[in-house]
């Protein structure tokens, strides 16, 4: 089922104390996110290079956390990456917000929520899918682990909620971590 509500968004703002972003930005395509609400699955497709946005080291066209995907708590999750970059390899791993970033792969946050290759990357057109039980509850970055991408801003949020009703995408504020 691929489905789409706004109705719980303002309390998923609220819950997450996420910043809406302001002013226009990429556009959401809302074929990123399906999900099964009585299965408790959701799929969401990681495009790496989607845009040419800071040099293609991007997330579906987001970089510096401009895009969060909410999964609710313990719902099984999967990951679609696809490397859309033309030219340069990317990867992509779930790990714990930190200050400075990584500019090498980390242990992931969450067991089984990376990529193969996550030093060298997936070339072009590569795909891998990461399945991963959505827990414990708190913020995570998706983030590409190929040395220099992720610090050079090509990451964004993932947040497992316990109060989420059902997955969500939504912009927010693209900050430096
Ligand atoms: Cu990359």
């Amino acid at each position: 089922m691929t489905a789409r509500s706004f109705a719980y968004a303002p309390a998923v703002l609220l819950a997450l104390c996420i910043t809406p972003s302001t002013g226009p930005g990429p556009d959401i395509d809302p074929a990123w996110l399906s999900f099964d609400t009585p299965a408790k699955t959701t799929r969401f497709q990681l495009i790496a290079g989607l845009t040419g946005l800071n040099g293609a080291l991007n997330f579906n066209g987001f970089r510096d956390g401009g895009l969060t995907l909410v999964v609710p708590l313990g719902w099984h999750t999967e990951i679609d990456f696809r490397n859309h970059d033309g030219m340069l390899p990317h990867s992509a791993e779930i790990i714990a917000p930190e200050t400075p970033l990584p500019v090498q792969p980390v242990s992931p946050a969450i067991p089984r929520a990376f990529t193969l290759k996550l030093t060298e990357g997936l070339m072009s057109e590569a795909t891998d899918t990461m399945r991963f039980t959505a827990q414990p509850a708190g913020e995570y970055l998706i983030f590409c682990a190929v040395p220099g991408h992720g610090a050079a801003g090509m990451w964004i949020r993932l947040s497992v909620s316990a109060t989420a009703a059902a997955p969500t995408l939504l912009a927010t504020a693209a900050t430096s971590h």
